[in-house]
C-alpha cells in the first residue's frame, strides 16, 4: 500500500464565519494554516481565497497569489488551487489561476448539481457578515454547475498547464462522466479522484456509498489503476470515512473546508488539529504518512520548481 496523502482544505467557500471563529479568513491567516498542516502531516494543502474586508468567498488572482506565494515560500507542500470558486461564480472567474499560476494540482469537478446550504438558515438566526444569510439562501435554487462544455474546458487548460486534475467526484454519475472524457482522450493517466460524501445534494457519507464509488472506479479504471480519497464532509463522517480510506488503500482530505469540529461538540481550534487526529489514526492503522516529495511521485506530479508563482 502506498503512504498516506493527507490533503489540508483550511478553508473553502461551504463554511461561513458564523459557523466558527477559527475559520481562516485572510491571506495571511489561510497561508499560516496552511503551512501549520503541512507541518503537522499534510501533503498537500486546497487552496480557496476569501476576501480580506469580510471572508466571503472571492476569486481575485491577488488574493491567490499571496496565499500561494506565501505558502510556497515557507514549505515544500504541494499547492493544489480550487477551481470549485464559491457559489455564484462563473467558470472562467473560477479556473483563471490555473494559466496564471500553472500549479500542480487544481480540483475539477466532475459533474452539476445541486448544492444546497441553505438548511443552515434554521440553525443561525445571527450572522457574523451581512453576506453569509444571502449567500446561505441563493443556494436553495442553486446549481454547481459544471457542464461537459465546462469540464473539456477545465481538462484542457489543466494539461495545456502542467496541471494534475483532483477529480472531485460527489456521486456516482461523475464517474461516469470521467470515463467519458477519458476515453476522449481528454485526461491523462494516473487519474487522482476525491470522493465527496455528504454534500446535500450528492452521495452521503454510509460505508456502503462509499464503497459503491470506489468499487465503480475500479471497475471502470481498474483496480490500482488511479489514486482515490475521501472527503467525508462534516463531523463525524471526516474522520470515520478517512479512517476506512485509510484502511483500503485510499488518501484522505481533512480540514475546516469540511468539518470544524476536532470531537463532538468541540471546535477545532487549528487545521493543523484536524491534521493531527487523522494522522493519529492513520498511525494506529500502520498506515504510514506520506510527505509531499512521496506525495509527488505518487501522484505523478511536474514538481514545485515548474509552477509559475
Ligand atoms: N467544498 C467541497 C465540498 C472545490 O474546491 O473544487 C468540494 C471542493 C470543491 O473542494
Ligand atoms: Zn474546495
Amino acid at each position: 500500500m502506498d503512504k498516506l496523502i493527507i490533503t489540508a482544505a483550511v478553508t473553502g467557500s461551504v463554511h461561513i464565519p458564523t459557523q466558527t471563529p477559527y475559520l481562516p479568513l485572510t491571506p495571511k491567516e489561510i497561508a499560516d494554516e496552511s503551512v501549520r498542516s503541512a507541518e503537522a502531516g499534510a501533503a498537500i494543502v486546497h487552496i480557496h481565497a476569501r476576501d480580506p474586508k469580510d471572508g466571503r468567498p472571492c476569486s481575485a488572482l491577488e488574493v491567490f497569489q499571496e496565499i500561494i506565494t506565501s505558502i510556497k515560500e515557507r514549505s515544500d507542500v504541494i499547492i493544489c488551487i480550487s477551481t470549485g470558486g464559491g457559489a455564484g461564480m462563473s467558470i472562467e472567474e473560477r479556473t483563471r489561476t490555473i494559466p496564471v499560476f500553472k500549479p500542480e494540482m487544481a480540483s475539477c469537478n466532475m459533474g452539476s448539481m445541486n448544492f444546497g446550504l441553505y438548511p443552515l438558515l434554521e440553525k443561525y438566526k445571527e450572522f457574523k457578515f451581512p453576506w453569509e444569510k444571502p449567500y446561505l439562501e441563493l443556494t436553495r435554487n442553486f446549481i454547481f454547475a459544471n457542464t461537459f462544455a465546462d469540464l473539456e474546458y477545465i481538462c484542457k487548460i489543466a494539461r495545456e498547464n502542467g496541471t494534475k486534475p483532483e477529480h472531485e467526484m460527489y456521486d456516482v454519475g461523475h464517474l461516469y462522466n470521467t470515463k467519458f472524457l477519458f476515453d476522449k482522450g481528454l485526461l491523462d493517466r494516473p487519474l487522482h479522484m476525491q470522493f465527496v460524501t455528504g454534500v446535500l445534494g450528492g452521495i452521503q457519507s454510509t460505508l456502503d456509498d462509499l464503497l459503491h464509488m470506489k468499487k465503480t472506479a475500479d471497475k471502470l479504471f481498474g483496480e490500482n489503476q488511479h489514486t482515490w480519497s475521501v472527503i467525508g464532509a462534516g463531523y463525524p463522517a471526516e474522520f470515520h470515512l478517512g479512517a476506512i480510506a485509510a484502511m483500503l488503500g485510499g488518501h484522505v482530505r481533512v480540514g475546516m473546508e469540511d468539518n470544524f469540529r476536532i470531537r463532538k461538540g468541540e471546535y477545532a481550534k487549528s487545521n493543523a488539529e484536524l491534521v493531527e487526529k487523522m494522522v493519529r489514526i492513520a498511525k494506529d492503522l500502520d498506515r504510514d504518512i506520506a510527505s509531499p516529495d512521496e506525495a509527488r511521485a505518487i501522484l505523478g506530479l511536474k514538481g514545485k520548481e515548474k509552477v509559475n508563482f
